[in-house]
């Protein structure tokens, strides 16, 4: 492993090298939990899909295993693209997963293990029947016709599964059943569709309690149940909640639609967190959402390097209380990686000071914040154009002062911070309420030139006078993600520092609004590197 890399990560999913990007077919299976994901053998960059297959028992130490799935047969030439997995009764795993042929016409195919009985599903076999829905139904555009969900079966016991696609510019969930997981039909109605998204890729379907933390498995609870609809397009993942009307089949979205009355719920608001993927952990009783994190420091770079893409830290995902957004947590295995925790003592932050949160590594960490604002009536007025968070955090970067704000962290940061990563909320007002808005800054992120330093920003729905305003961030060499508000929104954000590396990288609180503010806890802990043990081909004896 490339470990002497100043971007490889310590606690991240990564393949020893290459290329990876979707998480495929997440998993709990006999005590083992799985991870596939789209992978290059050859190179640094997209091309030749395989599914790479990882297993772990604490999804936070893992070793890598042979490749589940190959492209060996015609319909899957170009590369077999990504899918879910789904149990069937009697406990046996299916992969349901799109194959692309050398005209890149997709189709959906299926796999088994080769041998149940093994908790580590090390082989897999493909179906005779593949492939078992080809893109010949008039309308479909073959070569916009993939990533199967997870199935689930219906109240009269048909399955049910969704598949991603685009028909005149329209983004579109097809909804297909069957009677015996071989021969599908596609419904005649959409799930569903937008015409503001372009294509959909690897829909995701899911039911959340209304009244609990736990994950849902079954998709015909209907009392106490909401659905999850994500679909990933515009270089993000964007979802919407709703019904599952299990008579008819038919999803009924609550309140506001895919990028309607500048709504767009997305899982993240920092770089491209995509192609996401959530499966029920049996052994927990919760959800877990992967997604793939794109490089954003070129292409060149990549292939220097040698290896592109991460996976997210597993999250646990949850609605909200308020039952109008998901709240998401990295999973709490992350936490037996803390060590050496250092503990800052509540104190007042006046304008324009900041503390060293000192004796951790600061390139590989975890850190918990909170902060308190009194005297809220002197927030700044919040206009009304100002709708796209994003775009406030670009133009009120964090040099520039407002009244409560910018406050937060600073991270990967040099010596005299020529290079940082700044995480920070701002506190406005209206005539009705208070506005946090959660920004990450990466304006200076990094000398290089060719990095993406996009800043970004999303809303926090809490209201201050309430609350404390909270920030938990994972810093992990070329990777920040952050949590706000106790995970209602998240940024997470690539970054290639070329100072602020390994030992030189320095943490800070800081306060640079012209209010004062109290910082109620820091706790912050050094990470432990994660184990992650190489794939090694074993000679078959004889
Ligand atoms: N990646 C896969 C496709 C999917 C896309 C190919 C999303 O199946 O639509 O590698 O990143």
């Amino acid at each position: 492993q490339t470990t002497k890399q100043p971007y490889r990560t310590a606690y991240h999913f990564q393949p020893p090298k290459n290329w990876m990007n979707d998480p495929n077919g997440p998993l709990y299976y006999k005590g083992v939990y799985h991870l596939f994901y789209q992978y290059n053998p050859y190179s640094a960059i997209w091309g030749n899909m395989t599914w790479g297959h990882s297993i772990s028992h604490d999804l936070v130490n893992w070793i890598h295993l042979e490749h589940a799935l190959n492209p060996t047969d015609p319909y899957e030439l170009g590369g077999c693209y990504s899918g879910s997995v789904t149990v069937l009764p009697g406990g046996r795993p299916v992969i349901f997963y799109t194959g692309a042929d050398d005209q890149n016409f997709q189709s959906q195919n299926l796999a088994f293990p080769k041998d149940p009985s093994d908790p580590y599903l090390k082989e897999w076999v493909k179906s005779p029947n593949n492939p078992v829905i080809a893109a010949t139904d008039g309308d479909i555009d073959p070569s916009n016709f993939r990533d199967p969900t997870t199935a689930w079966q219906a109240s009269d016991g048909t399955w049910q599964v969704l598949i991603g696609g685009k028909i005149d510019g329209r983004g579109i969930a097809f909804r297909y059943h069957s009677n015996d997981f071989v021969k599908w039909t596609r419904s005649e109605k959409p799930f569903h569709s937008s015409t503001r998204t372009g294509m959909w890729e690897c829909p995701d379907f899911y039911p959340v309690s209304i009244d609990s933390k736990d994950g849902v498995e079954n998709y015909l609870k209907k009392e106490d149940t909401k659905f999850v609809l994500k679909a990933s397009f515009l270089d993000h993942d964007h979802y919407v909640l709703g019904f599952y009307k299990t008579e008819t089949n038919e999803f009924e979205v609550d309140i506001t639609d895919f990028m309607e009355d500048n709504t767009d719920w997305r899982y993240d608001y920092g770089s491209k967190f995509y192609a996401s993927k959530t499966f029920f952990d049996g052994e927990k009783k919760r959800r877990i959402l992967w997604a793939w994190i794109l490089e954003a420091n070129g292409r060149e770079n990549d292939k220097k390097k040698g290896w592109s893409g991460l996976q997210s830290l597993p999250r646990e995902v949850w609605l909200s209380t308020s039952g109008k957004q998901l709240i998401q947590w990295p999973i709490q295995e992350i936490e037996s990686l803390r060590k050496g925790k250092v503990a800052i003592h509540a104190q007042e932050l006046e304008s324009g000071s900041f503390v060293e949160v000192g004796g951790i590594t600061a390139a590989q960490a975890d850190v918990e914040v909170s902060f308190e604002l009194t005297n809220l009536e002197d927030a700044e007025e919040m206009e009304p154009s100002w709708n796209d968070p994003q775009l406030i955090c670009a133009q009120k970067n964090a040099a520039e002062e407002g009244k409560f704000g910018p406050f937060g962290l600073r991270v990967l940061a040099s010596n005299n911070s020529t290079e940082e990563t700044v995480v920070f909320f701002r506190v406005f007002k209206n005539h009705t309420r208070h506005i946090v808005l959660m920004c990450n800054d990466l304006s200076r992120s990094s000398l290089s030139k060719v990095v993406d330093k996009t800043s970004f920003g999303a809303f926090v729905d809490i209201d201050p006078l309430q609350e404390k305003i909270s920030l938990r961030t994972l810093i992990d060499h070329s990777i920040v993600e952050s949590f706000g508000g106790e995970g209602k929104a998240c940024i997470t954000a690539r970054v290639y520092p070329i100072l602020a590396i390994d030992k030189e990288a320095k943490m800070f609180v800081f306060n640079k609004g012209n209010l004062s503010i109290k910082m109620s806890k820091l706790n912050a802990w050094s990470m432990k590197e994660a184990k992650i043990v190489p794939f090694v081909k074993r000679r078959k004896s004889g």
